[in-house]
């Protein structure tokens, strides 16, 4: 039975995505999840890593007839080689859009690019400081230019080890030197990984994984932590800020322009467009009330985390907002932008706009910015859209009225900032809240979604479970957005949903129980986090020892097998809420899921239940905390309001 009896209300979470795919059936739109019937079950061999078409004397399949390919490797070998591609792609793809950044910076700090400055420079100082940049006295596009030059090197060192991973706990560091995985150049390993992949170099499985474990720590510690710290330079550490989540940000009065992608350049300046009185006279002369910018995906991330624009929606949601025949133009750039959305518009008048040149798609209109005046691009585009409202056939559009407060923004120096204040910033207070056991751990929840799962369903269940159970959980990507859309963001959730303890931090400081840390690159602020917790002291002297854990609930892509991979390697345990495709090989699994913890205190475990996870999670947590000898129960004690101002957070 192929799954075409699946309702649209098992295949969704959220009403506004039941609501809209109700009607894309009614249009008789293809989404992903009708392709997804249409895929039936998958390919056991592919499902399991067991299929090798990495030359032309295959494709090879490994089974008990044939357990070898013709070149002799065994499943063993098929199965770690895959993998391995998989991080590579993944640490590949973060790391370039780091490099972009980068290159961006250089190109500001020379002067070589209008529009774009260094937006915080007091990022840019202390960043430049943690690189060990003399920054006192010098501008801040000297300090920009040294800066943009140390990174670009980065990508390119060939037998030097990189310089941001001192930027993380010694001890972890000495953990890497150990097992032989402390990365070389971003790009080295990357091409090293494809290098060691190709038929007939590396095929002891355990070495194999070596390197993409090894590839990953250059992406978390590498690529995606410059990504985040340029991104924070050029447009602005994010800090607590309000807006609102799902399709229903989308206005049926308004001319709607949806930025979806990773990439942050462009959508900074649509931001500035928008706002532009000339442009919202230009969008009423439309007969408009105003424009609408909103967000999916990643690109949503960036400009909600710095700017509070809307979210319309998480990765399933792309093809959704089209249906909801409501928006003029959508600008897709680079990463987890579905090809199939110049077919879904062909059926209303939304214009697809490509904007990447390493990312064009059959039947989009391809425009890319204008570098020596991008503000100039965004104006065009805009005017572009506006001149579309016209074209939009009332009849046909539908907005759910469903839309959810947020509020986003908490990068570390935020976290900071909001537990200790100006003047003593630190992360001290939240450290004692988890030795006092009033938090009992910390969890990232992170990654995609996958239209495999019922959309959000897993996110939703399991933050909440963990809530309930005082675990300050910490969130990007899609998995973010899905809170977001759950109400999750509020600082009222805390009341709502979190345990005594929690609720009595979250209150004492205002803040929600699960704090939006940004895009799937900026994982690299859980990292930095755990960074904190590790310095501030009481809770170990590397991330393996801290009660944390990551979980990558409704994953789909390369990068989140990359960022997996990197925690495990930085000590943190991942819960996955479906398996890699490793399971043709038991010695790979087994390596994956017990080895690692010999060699790096942390390891995979794989759940697709979000309740078991939850209780899986909480053992973690228990047993970190039990090694620290801080797994006292903790006394509960309604707090009056003499205890509240005693509180140290
Ligand atoms: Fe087959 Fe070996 Fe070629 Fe893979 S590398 S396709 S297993 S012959
Ligand atoms: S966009 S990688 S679906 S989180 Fe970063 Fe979302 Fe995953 Fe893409």
């Amino acid at each position: 039975m192929t799954k075409k009896t699946i309702k649209p209300e098992d295949r969704v979470w959220d009403k506004a995505s039941l609501e809209t795919l109700i009607k894309a059936e009614r249009d008789c739109i293809d989404t992903c999840f009708t392709r997804l019937d249409a895929q039936q079950t998958p390919c056991r061999f592919g499902a399991e890593g067991l299929c090798c078409r990495i030359c032309y004397m295959g494709p090879c399949r490994i089974t008990s007839k044939a357990p070898r390919g013709v070149c002799g490797a065994d499943a063993d070998t098929i199965v770690a080689r895959n993998f391995l591609r998989e991080v590579a792609g993944g640490t590949a793809a973060h790391s370039d859009h780091g490099r972009h950044l980068v290159l961006l910076l250089k190109q500001a700090a020379e002067g070589r690019i209008a529009d774009y400055v260094i937006r915080d420079e007091r990022a840019l100082r202390r960043i430049a400081k943690s690189y060990g940049i003399e920054e006192a006295g010098r501008t801040k596009e000297a300090v920009a230019l040294e800066l943009a030059d140390l990174l670009l090197k980065e990508f390119m060192l060939q037998e030097d080890t990189l310089s941001t991973l001192r930027l993380s706990p010694v001890r972890q560091q000495a953990i890497w030197r150990g097992q032989s995985v402390t990365p070389l150049g971003i790009d080295r390993m990357v091409v090293e990984s494809l290098h060691r992949t190709h038929m007939g170099v590396d095929h002891d499985y355990r070495n194999i994984l070596l390197q993409a474990f090894r590839t990953a720590l250059a992406d978390g510690w590498g690529g995606s932590r410059i990504a985040t710290q340029v991104s924070d330079i050029l447009f602005g550490t994010p800090s607590p800020v309000r807006s609102e989540a799902n399709l229903g940000v989308l206005r049926k009065d308004t001319v709607n322009i949806v930025v979806h992608g990773h990439e942050p350049e462009l959508p900074e300046m649509l931001a500035i467009a928008a706002r532009d009185p000339a442009m919202q006279a230009y969008a009423k002369e439309a007969g408009a009330a105003g424009i609408t910018l909103a967000g999916i995906c990643c690109t949503a991330n960036e400009i909600l985390m710095r700017h509070g624009i809307p979210v319309a929606g998480n990765f399933p949601q792309q093809e959704l907002a089209i249906v909801t025949g409501a928006v003029e133009m959508m600008l897709v750039d680079v990463q987890c932008c579905m090809p199939s959305l110049p077919d879904v518009a062909r059926s209303y008048h939304t214009e697809i706009i490509s904007t990447s040149d390493i990312a064009k798609t059959v039947g989009t209109t391809h425009i890319t910015l204008n570098r020596e005046n991008p503000l100039a691009t965004a104006n065009v585009l805009m005017r572009r859209a506006i001149d579309n409202f016209k074209n939009r056939d009332p009849g046909k559009v539908f907005i759910p009225d469903v839309k959810t407060p947020l509020v986003a923004g908490f990068s570390v120096d935020a976290i900071k900032y909001m537990l200790g204040g100006r003047f003593r910033a630190s992360f001290r207070p939240l450290n004692d809240a988890v030795i006092q056991g009033r938090i009992k751990g910390i969890v990232g929840i992170v990654g995609c979604n996958n239209p495999r799962m019922q959309v959000d369903a897993y996110i939703n269940t399991l933050t909440r479970a963990l809530i309930g159970q005082n675990v300050l959980v910490l969130k990007t990507g899609c998995a973010a957005i899905a809170s977001a859309k759950e109400g999750m963001l509020r600082p009222e959730a805390a009341l709502e949903a979190a345990g005594a303890g929690l609720r009595e931090v979250c209150e004492a400081i205002g803040m929600p129980p699960v704090l939006h840390m940004g895009s799937c690159v900026d994982n690299s602020r859980i990292l930095e986090a755990g960074t904190e917790v590790v310095l501030e002291g009481g809770l170990g002297d590397d991330l393996s020892q801290i009660p944390a854990v990551g979980v990558a609930p409704e994953w789909m892509s390369e990068k989140a097998v990359a960022i997996a991979c990197y925690f495990v390697a930085s000590g943190i345990d991942v819960v996955l809420g479906h398996p890699f495709h490793v399971a043709g090989s038991d010695n790979v699994t087994r390596f994956l899921n017990e080895e690692t913890r010999e060699l790096f205190n942390a390891s995979f475990h794989v759940c697709e239940d979000p309740l078991r996870a939850a209780d899986m999670v909480i053992d973690l947590l228990d047993r970190k905390r039990e090694r620290l000898g801080i797994n006292r129960k903790a006394e509960r004690k309604l707090y009056d309001m003499e205890d509240r101002r005693k509180l140290d957070v």
